[in-house]
């Protein structure tokens, strides 16, 4: 598709107003929102993310797509969560100390509000307490942690380390994810489940909720 190569080609140059403005082209071709996400918006994050790796790109770069992606992704959110689904539970989510990657958590957060989640966003950079005293003070079914990076994903050990002291592990369901993670650490680590991506994280949230 010709306007998705643009797109890819607007988020690499970090162009919010033509992001915002392929993003609302698709939905005029009744593209649905999901799909929009999955394959305008992450696919070109991705090949950001592969120059970023490579040294081609740098922070400033992708600070400025990861800018224009989120002005694609304000624009789907609404439409992501107009679908009038029941409550289903709560989600206590945020990315770990350490580490500011917030859009894949965002996507998560969004994906579960559209499936019906009550969803409180702690943001980036959370200490243990932040999951913690947020999850018991909103009565959250599920706690979600997001780490991008190797050096701060160990920092989910903490947080589930902390709430086996307190007396507090079975109180929730503990869900982690993000790039560097896998299967293996999820268990490892004793979370409940590892969510690869978000629409994953929305159906393993069903599964342990129902
Ligand atoms: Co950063 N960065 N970054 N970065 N950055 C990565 C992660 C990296 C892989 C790039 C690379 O080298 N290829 C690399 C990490 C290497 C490693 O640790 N193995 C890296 C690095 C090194 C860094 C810095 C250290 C760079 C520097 O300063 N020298 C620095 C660290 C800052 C810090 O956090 N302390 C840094 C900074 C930044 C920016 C600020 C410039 C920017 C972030 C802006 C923002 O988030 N607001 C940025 C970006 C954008 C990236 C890449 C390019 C893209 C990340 C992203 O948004 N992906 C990334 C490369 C890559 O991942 N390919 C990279 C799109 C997003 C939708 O995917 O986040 O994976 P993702 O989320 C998915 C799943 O993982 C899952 O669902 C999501 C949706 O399907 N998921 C969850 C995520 N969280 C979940 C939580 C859940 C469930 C599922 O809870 C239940």
């Amino acid at each position: 598709d010709e306007l998705v190569q643009q797109m890819y080609d607007d988020l690499y140059d970090g162009m919010k107003e033509e992001i915002e403005e392929g993003v609302n082209i698709l939905l005029e071709r009744k593209w649905t929102p999901y799909d929009i996400l999955t394959q305008s918006l992450v696919g070109g994050m991705t090949i950001v993310g592969n120059d970023f790796r490579d040294g081609i790109l740098f922070v400033p770069e992708v600070l400025l797509a990861a800018n224009a992606m989120k002005g694609g992704m304000n624009i789907l959110k609404p439409l992501l969560i107009e679908t009038g689904a029941p409550r289903m539970g709560k989600l206590v989510i945020g990315t770990v100390k350490g580490d500011i990657h917030d859009i894949g958590k965002n996507l998560v957060a969004m994906m579960m509000e559209g499936a019906g989640f009550e969803v409180v966003d702690l943001g980036i950079n959370n200490p243990v307490e932040n999951y913690i005293d947020t999850a018991k003070a909103e009565g959250a079914d599920i706690i979600g942690m997001s780490a991008l990076l190797t050096t701060t994903m160990p920092y989910m050990k903490i947080v589930i380390d902390t709430m086996v002291e307190h007396g507090i592990r079975d109180d929730y369901f503990v869900f982690v994810g993000g790039a560097p993670l896998n299967e293996e650490f999820g268990k490892a680590i004793g979370a409940d489940a590892y969510c690869r991506d978000a629409a994953v994280a929305v159906e393993t949230a069903k599964e342990f909720i129902a």
